[in-house]
């Protein structure tokens, strides 16, 4: 696909319109994490294993993201030697993890945030394109959408870069600059919505502008770096310079 060149004037004078939404998933367009929380301890339980992921523990454990790259982190992190298990083992627990937190997404646990679906809705309606860039898997996502939005996700993203189409999850930009590729889409061109310093910290990496809405893990971290800070998604409480630069 042949790579588009923006004039450097239009990019100074911020002629450059903003044609894509990029949405992380979990924690930005719904509240998604006390479920996992809960599917992981669910996971340990049912293994035998005496882990507990609490709260405060569970913050600390979110600054990595992948659920099988946290359960890796916490088994070398919090765990001396000999209570260490086996990447066999990881590989398990996580899989029966998804399937507790695919039960709970099934049975109405968790919901969009409020405003989501208003924006974007909104969104849609003045042309924008809508991506979603998320570390977590693409089942995750279509499983929550359809269960939420009653629709299919490719039917309101154009494209969604999750975390099983990349080698390196955030805060690497990976999966920001997989969304650029298949949309073919300058950074300029799109702005970021995120809930976390990581997810931040990804989308900055790629060179795109991020408004940052913290969610209930994330509440009170250093988003020094966003170029937006919002407390709600209701559009009406959007700061007025948001509203102009996504033009809605
Ligand atoms: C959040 C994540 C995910 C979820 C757990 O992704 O880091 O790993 O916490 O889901 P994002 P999995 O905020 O980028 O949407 O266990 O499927 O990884
Ligand atoms: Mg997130």
């Amino acid at each position: 696909m042949k790579k588009r060149k923006l004039k450097k004037e239009d990019i100074l004078s911020e002629r450059v319109g903003i044609q894509c939404l990029i949405f992380d998933f979990d924690g930005t367009l719904a509240e998604t994490e006390e479920a996992h929380r809960n599917a992981f301890n669910k996971a340990f339980n049912s293994n035998n294993l005496n882990w507990y992921w609490d709260k405060n523990i569970y913050k600390k454990l979110l600054q990595v993201a992948g659920g099988k790259e946290r359960i890796e982190f916490y088994n070398k992190s919090f765990l001396s030697y000999s209570k260490q298990i086996s990447r066999k083992d990881i590989e398990e627990i996580h899989f029966q993890k998804t399937k507790f937190y695919s039960q709970s997404v099934s049975q109405g646990f968790v919901q969009l945030r409020p405003g989501i679906r208003e924006f974007l809705e909104k969104a849609k309606y003045n042309k924008k394109k809508l991506a979603i860039s998320t570390s977590t898997s693409r089942d995750n996502v279509t499983l929550l959408l359809r269960s939420c939005l009653k629709e299919n996700p490719e039917d309101v993203f154009s494209f969604i870069s999750s975390g099983d189409l990349v080698e390196k999850k955030k805060p690497s930009p990976d999966l920001y600059k997989l969304v650029l590729a298949e949309m073919n889409l300058m950074p300029e061109e799109c702005l970021a919505f995120e809930d976390s310093r990581i997810g931040l910290i990804s989308a900055k990496r790629a060179n795109i502008e991020t408004a940052v809405n913290p969610s209930q893990f994330s509440i009170g971290d250093n988003f020094d770096e966003a170029d937006y800070f919002l407390t709600s998604f209701l559009l009406e409480e959007f700061p007025k310079s948001l509203r102009l630069r996504i033009a809605l």
